[in-house]
């Protein structure tokens, strides 16, 4: 059974062959806008039909909300289609969403499930080489190229980090050393006598890692690494910049998340590095008002503007997903290096991982971004949010280390300075607590930045 539907013609590709970069691309990042919306038109009008058909959820969802697949004549069209949430999906556990007998589902993978039931995904052999062909196109768009050795310290197991990303290197004609996360010294160990030029982690870990060297009188930036591929949580730019001037690395964005695929739904590419492309011939993203929950298609945010992320997926078979509120908050750019693929702004953050501080919104990666910019502090820091005794107004604390060659005087100014920044940028009143160097926890894949310690209830 497949899921690519009847297709119209492509035509040849506006550039074949050898990109600028040197490395040949799919076809399909160098279509025509036109050619792909064709494309995604075509795809979309079969997904919603085969949800429809074989999911009991979507055919409920459809039928509640008085529309048919038939309805679905031109892409804006989706729009009037219903949201599915990551609660459908806890609802329909384990297997529920499958649109395919269990004997054709290749693997599931599955969230945590720290808050609630976990979320059970599931891939068919072809959504398998799909996955492998768009994490193969995120890596090469970093820099990653066949031949070279890749070190993958994404966790392995049911988060799909780890084996997607493994896969996407294999198909790509890499070596992949598949470390997992975790065990820094020896990732260390491995990273000098391997000799990779590339490594996949979470920002958060890689810092672990160049911090973990520098403690063991590893220059990192001395290391074979060239390229590094970072996903699975927020990340700024002071962020890169410090990653790649830790590390003296090419640093690149890359996006997913198990509900739509897992890695590689969308990638940044190296020459530009402003943002990564979605990779528009497997997935439909929108941008909806995240507080709007009529889903009508005059709804729908334009490019440019903010709002909470939303995908369709348009080639998967085992799990089609329909509009999936992704929580996730940004806005749709242009494409550039891609041109017919929009780009996603930078993630600033998740609408459930919002801090509400008396009536000011913010996000780890707005503190992230302004520290950063203060010398004598560490990109390590924790948002400690309490309610002390007897008040009802909430306090925020910014836990900090200082950099290792700053003196606790030094950082007394430092903090005042962030303190102030954060006042004048975000809009909030916090105490900043400047902490000694190493004290607070590493990250080994997705690092927990904020500790809500305020009274339940
Ligand atoms: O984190 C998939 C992934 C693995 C992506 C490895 C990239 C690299 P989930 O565990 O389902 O899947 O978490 C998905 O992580 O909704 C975002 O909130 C966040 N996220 C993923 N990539 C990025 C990124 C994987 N590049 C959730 N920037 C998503 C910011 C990201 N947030």
């Amino acid at each position: 059974m497949t899921l690519h539907a009847p297709e119209p013609a492509v035509a040849a590709p506006t550039e074949t062959g050898a990109h600028p970069t040197g490395a040949a691309l799919d076809p399909e990042e160098t279509m025509s806008r036109d050619q792909l919306e064709a494309l995604q038109l075509s795809r979309l009008q079969h997904t919603v039909t085969y949800a429809y058909d074989r999911v009991p959820l979507y055919k409920r969802k459809f039928d509640d909300a008085g529309i048919h697949p038939s309805d679905l004549r031109e892409l804006a069209d989706l729009g009037n289609f219903p949201f599915t949430t990551k609660e459908d999906l806890r609802q329909e556990y384990p297997f529920g969403m499958f649109a395919v007998p269990q004997s054709e589902v290749a693997r599931v993978h599955a969230s945590s499930g720290t808050t609630g039931r976990p979320t059970v995904v599931g891939y068919t052999k072809q959504d398998l080489a799909d996955w492998a062909k768009l994490v193969a196109r995120c890596l090469r768009a970093s820099g990653v190229r066949p031949g070279m050795k890749v070190h993958n310290a994404y966790g392995y197991g049911l988060f799909t980090g780890g084996l997607g990303a493994h896969a996407g290197a294999e198909a790509l004609g890499c070596t992949v050393i598949p470390m997992s996360g975790g065990q820094t010294e020896r990732q260390i160990q491995l990273i000098q006598d391997f000799e990779p030029d590339a490594i996949l982690a979470t920002p958060t870990y890689l810092l672990t890692i160049a911090d973990a060297m520098a403690h063991m009188g590893i220059d990192p930036t001395s290391t074979s690494l060239k390229y590094a591929v970072l996903g699975a949580e927020p990340w700024t730019q002071e962020m890169r910049h410090e990653l790649e001037v830790t590390m003296n690395i090419k640093a690149c964005d890359i996006y997913g998340l198990s509900e739509v695929m897992g890695p590689g739904v969308a990638g940044e590419c190296v020459e530009t590095q402003d943002g990564s492309h979605i990779w528009e011939d497997h997935f439909r993203p929108e941008i909806i008002d995240p507080f709007n929950p009529d889903p009508g298609k005059e709804n729908v945010l334009g490019d440019g503007e903010h709002g909470e992320l939303v995908f369709t997926s348009l080639t998967k078979e085992a799990l089609p997903i329909i509009r999936y509120r992704t929580k996730d908050l940004t806005r749709l750019l242009p494409g550039t290096a891609r041109p017919a693929h929009r780009r996603m702004g930078r993630i600033t953050g998740r609408s459930d991982d919002m801090i509400i501080l008396r009536g000011v919104n913010l996000f780890p990666s707005q503190i992230e971004e302004i520290a950063l910019r203060i010398p004598e502090l560490s990109p390590h820091f924790q948002l400690v949010l309490t309610r002390p005794e007897g008040q009802r107004m909430d306090q925020l604390t910014v836990k900090i280390e200082r950099r290792d060659n700053v003196t606790a005087a030094d950082s007394t100014t430092a903090a005042r300075t962030l303190q102030e920044q954060i006042k004048i940028h975000v809009g909030s009143s916090c105490t900043v607590d400047v902490v000694e160097p190493g004290s607070l926890e590493r990250s080994s894949g997705k690092l927990r930045r904020i500790y809500d310690m305020r009274p339940k209830g």
